[in-house]
């Protein structure tokens, strides 16, 4: 049986395990999702991933993994995207927890609340704009002196930040202020061939 993986287009946290299978070469069958319209509630749904949440991935031996960032690590094991250096892989890390604190619920749910949801920016939490403007300033802070998350070549960390990142505006977030995160995402854009040829140059 070939791996399948559950998500929504629409989601950046669906995105990031995509992204891996593709750069990896990963034979995957993509089953889309929506995650608003309850069909992540489903008898049927709650079966493969109890959480009712996309992503979730049903491997080929028929178990199944949910959380983005676990399903990129297991479909990058041995790639060229987990740093073999024990410091640098304990980095990736570093990143890929602070996403999931720091980053996702501020920038990911201000895109969700006002790009898709259509909620007007007056009645969101101020707070998700201060929390999501001190991450993207945190990545700015390692950016102006490097060309990627971790070390000097793509990683895990970088999929999994870029999945939000290059929506923030759709949040409400000036990206213009963060120069060095704009040159970083159209960086890992061309890397994982989000752009075509001609707009990479
Ligand atoms: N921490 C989880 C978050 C997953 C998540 O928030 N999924 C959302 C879509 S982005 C979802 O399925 N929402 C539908 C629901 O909660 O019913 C991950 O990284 O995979």
């Amino acid at each position: 049986m070939m791996m399948r993986l559950y998500g929504s287009s629409q989601s950046g946290n669906c995105l990031k395990p995509k992204w891996v299978a593709a750069l990896l070469g990963l034979d995957l069958e993509w089953v889309e999702v929506s995650a608003f319209d309850g069909s992540t509630r489903t008898p049927e749904f709650l079966a493969i991933n109890p959480a009712g949440q996309v992503p979730v991935v049903v491997l080929s031996d028929g178990r199944t993994l949910s959380q983005s960032n676990a399903i990129m690590l297991h479909l990058a094991e041995e790639s060229r995207l987990i740093p073999s250096d024990a410091y640098n892989r304990a980095k990736m890390f570093e990143w890929l927890f602070w996403e999931q604190y720091s980053h996702e619920p501020a920038i990911a749910v201000r895109i969700a609340r006002m790009h898709y949801l259509k909620i007007p920016e007056a009645e969101l939490d101020p707070a998700l704009l201060t929390k999501g403007e001190a991450a993207l300033a945190r990545m700015e802070l390692r950016l102006k002196g490097a060309a990627y998350l971790v070390g000097d070549a793509l990683s895990l960390a970088d999929i999994a930040l870029i999945a939000y990142t290059r929506n923030a505006p759709k949040g409400g977030f000036e990206l213009a202020r963060y120069p060095a995160v704009g040159a970083w995402i159209a960086r890992v854009e061309r890397d994982l061939g989000l752009v075509n040829a001609s707009e990479a140059s």
